[in-house]
């Protein structure tokens, strides 16, 4: 019977999913769902991100996911692009965000003229994984500052991505972090994954991550 339900929840999920790409295919939009553990930096990272897209012409959309408070929204709006914030503490404090809950968040972007949605999910290495957004892209973040055996520790997360971005790289030598050895136990997991080095603080791989994007949604147009 609880195997029933829990199948029937996720399945729920895959058709809310499946609903929010042929919305997002109808209206020519990309959306993106970023992923990482608390702290490893995915606000800091969208502070260099948005202004890179936006000079390259595309029109940004955020959707914030948090338990509790409006923290990162309040560092995305002075980058000027609309932002929706999601606090799941008001229907029981989820560590991810479902599918329902981002076609709630895109409703309330329904009036903007976007092309890119970036979802910043709930900061945990496990539960966002689980549930799939109708994002067309999944990217895990892990910084070099949380050991190199996390992507063997947390493999759904990496293999349920299709991007996986080294984190705080500029910190590589103070964290004594084995950045080979990173990405070798990212490509274990999930050989399919493309690799990039990123700084949010100095914008190392940022414009090749814009690359990354705007590729991929001339593919997806
Ligand atoms: N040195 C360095 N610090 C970073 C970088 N990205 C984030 N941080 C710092 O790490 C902390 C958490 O960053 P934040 O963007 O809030 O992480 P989030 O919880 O994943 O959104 C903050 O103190 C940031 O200033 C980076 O690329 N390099
Ligand atoms: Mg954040």
């Amino acid at each position: 019977m609880e195997i029933k339900i829990v199948k029937h929840v996720l399945q729920e999920n895959e058709n809310w999913a499946a609903e929010i790409r042929r919305r997002m295919r109808a209206r020519g939009r990309i959306m993106l769902n970023f992923m990482s553990s608390p702290g490893s930096g995915k606000t800091r990272l969208l502070e260099s991100l948005i202004p890179e897209l936006g000079r390259r012409g595309r029109m940004v959309g955020v959707i914030e996911g948090d338990i509790t408070t409006t923290r990162d929204a309040e560092r995305i709006q002075p980058l000027g692009v609309p932002v929706a914030q999601v606090e799941t503490e008001f229907f029981g404090g989820d560590c991810h965000l479902a599918a329902n809950v981002v076609l709630g968040a895109l409703s309330t972007l329904e009036n903007e003229t976007l092309d890119t949605i970036i979802i910043e999910n709930v900061g945990n290495l496990v539960c966002p994984a689980e549930f799939d957004t109708g994002a067309d892209v999944n990217i895990a973040l892990l910084s070099v500052t949380e050991g190199e055996d996390k992507p063997l520790k947390y493999p759904l997360m990496f293999r349920n991505s299709h991007w996986a971005l080294v984190g705080k790289i500029d910190m590589a030598s103070a964290a004594e972090a084995d950045v080979a050895l990173i990405k070798r136990n990212m490509l274990a997991v999930n050989p399919a994954l493309r690799v990039l080095e990123v700084s949010g603080k100095t914008g190392q791989g940022v414009r090749e991550l814009a690359d990354w994007i705007c590729a991929q949604a001339s593919k997806l147009a």
